[in-house]
């Protein structure tokens, strides 16, 4: 205190420079004090020493700390602030870089800082790949790519350059395809961050840009060091910036996809068409499958391109995304080859998978995009199929045989009833396709008279009756 005291009388008489309390810095406006010290009347600076200057010439001065500050703001191209960028501010002091995070209105400082120093300004946010990612960011991305476009603004460019290389090309549409169906886990960089001052010379190659901000000789307070960021692989635009992962704003409308309710079998090999009303409206689609046990051997163009698709698999789920479709003419929206790896219908072994990223279509010029059922159709002239014949010898003494055919292999049982609907018999045994035998014994039925004899196979019972005689 009485430092201070000593100072502001200094102050008072000298003229030289003013303060409030200990630890503040003073500004020193007197400009031949200035000049005689070789500083800058932009300068701050505190006292060191006892006494004062004016009164015995024996304090020294330095640069003082906490005088500065630097500070801006980081929002989307729609204006909209993104919370938690990171941002670090890196100059040639001791103890730099200095880090914060923008708050909830996407805002940072750094206070207080030395004047006179040189700073550079560099946000990052990471690990907020899939924040914004569908299916319709690949299939824009492809327009982009393989299209002249117009009016795209130059951060749809930006975010649109997939690996950073600086160019957009069939990489970059790849690249954001197998993050989604899950063949890579990471983007090289979540978001990027332009300079808000960027002009762009040319907008539909925006690169170089200025992805930091330099502040020379900080003087005060240096405010609106602002930068645009972009979520990279969002080019619809709807990734959250302030939430991670939000799934695109979708249609309550859902498009309906149709397949064949087809029984498969162990180790043998489909092709599974998939139809939809919407059929010549849909422009793109990704599908996720859960599955009990089919593995997904490859995907045929219908209306959907093959050459404009990939998928993937993991455990029990199937991730395929199309961006583009043909033009040719296709009763089928696009088909997929499987191997079974168990019996059983196609509706009891796959069903609509529930992941963060749903399965969705993009239907129609606007491309909406909504939500997708999937329907099985029975067709019964490709179900399995049970013919149960007469036994023959009938009415028999000793054995007789019954007979069935089969449309496929498979598992059946056969039942015989006697005239008060008692089960007196019960086999089951592996049935192969087409014509099947089975011997029954007079010892294995308990009296003669009339009985029915019932064969089940997949649901499907054939009875018919036969006479035990004397
Ligand atoms: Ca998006
Ligand atoms: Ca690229």
């Amino acid at each position: 205190m009485k430092f201070v005291f000593s100072v502001l009388l200094f102050l008072c008489f000298n003229a030289i420079a003013f303060c409030s309390e200990e630890n503040t810095c003073l500004e020193y406006i007197d400009i031949e004090t200035i000049a005689s010290l070789s500083i800058k009347k932009s300068h701050y600076f505190t006292l060191t020493g006892s006494g004062t200057m004016a009164e015995t010439g024996s304090g020294t001065m330095s640069p003082c700390t906490g005088s500065g500050s630097i500070s801006g703001s980081i929002y989307t191209q729609f204006n909209e602030p993104i919370k938690s960028v990171h941002v670090e501010l890196q100059s040639s002091q001791d103890n730099y870089p200095l880090n914060t995070t923008t708050d909830i209105e996407g805002e940072y400082a750094f206070s207080p800082i030395e004047n006179e120093f040189n700073y550079l300004i560099t946000p990052t946010k990471d690990g907020d790949d899939f924040n914004g990612i569908s299916t319709i960011d690949v299939l824009l991305l492809a327009n982009l790519v393989f299209r002249p476009q117009f009016n795209i603004s130059p951060y749809t460019y930006i975010a649109a350059d997939i690996n950073q290389d600086q160019q957009l090309n069939i990489t970059d549409v790849v690249e954001l395809l197998y993050l989604i169906i899950g063949k890579r886990d990471t983007l090289q960089e979540s978001w990027v961050f332009v300079d808000a001052n960027q002009q762009f010379i040319d907008e539909s190659n925006p690169w170089p840009y200025l992805d930091m901000i330099t502040v020379n000789e900080l003087d005060g307070a240096s405010n609106g060091n602002d930068f645009i960021g972009i979520k990279v692989g969002d080019l619809s635009g709807n990734a959250n910036p302030w939430l991670n992962a939000e799934a695109e704003t979708r249609s309550q409308v859902s498009t309906q996809l149709y397949t064949e309710d087809i029984y498969i079998k162990q180790d043998k090999i489909y092709t599974i068409s998939f139809y939809s009303e919407e059929l010549d409206d849909i422009k793109g689609l990704q599908l996720f499958l859960g599955h009990t046990g089919i593995d997904v051997l490859e995907i045929h163009s219908g209306i959907l391109d093959a050459e404009k698709a990939a998928f993937h698999q993991s455990d029990q789920t199937v991730f395929a995304s199309w961006y583009g479709v043909t033009d040719m003419e296709s009763a089928a929206l696009f088909s997929i080859t499987i191997r079974a790896d168990k019996d059983g219908f196609l509706s009891d072994q796959i069903h609509n998978y529930k992941h963060w990223l749903a399965t969705e279509a993009y239907v129609g010029q606007s491309l909406d995009v909504r939500p997708v059922e999937i329907g099985f159709t029975k067709n019964n002239t490709i179900s399995p199929e049970l013919t149960l014949g007469q036994n023959s010898p009938n009415p028999f003494l000793t054995q007789t045989e019954i007979s069935y055919t089969l449309s496929e292999e498979g598992q059946v049982g056969i039942d015989i009833f006697d005239d008060s609907g008692r089960l007196v018999f019960h086999k089951s045994h592996d049935g192969v396709s087409g014509n099947n035998t089975l011997l029954v014994n007079r010892d294995e039925l308990n009296k003669t008279g009339l009985y029915y004899y019932t064969v089940t196979f997949r649901g499907k019972v054939k009875t018919k009756t036969m006479l035990l005689i004397d």
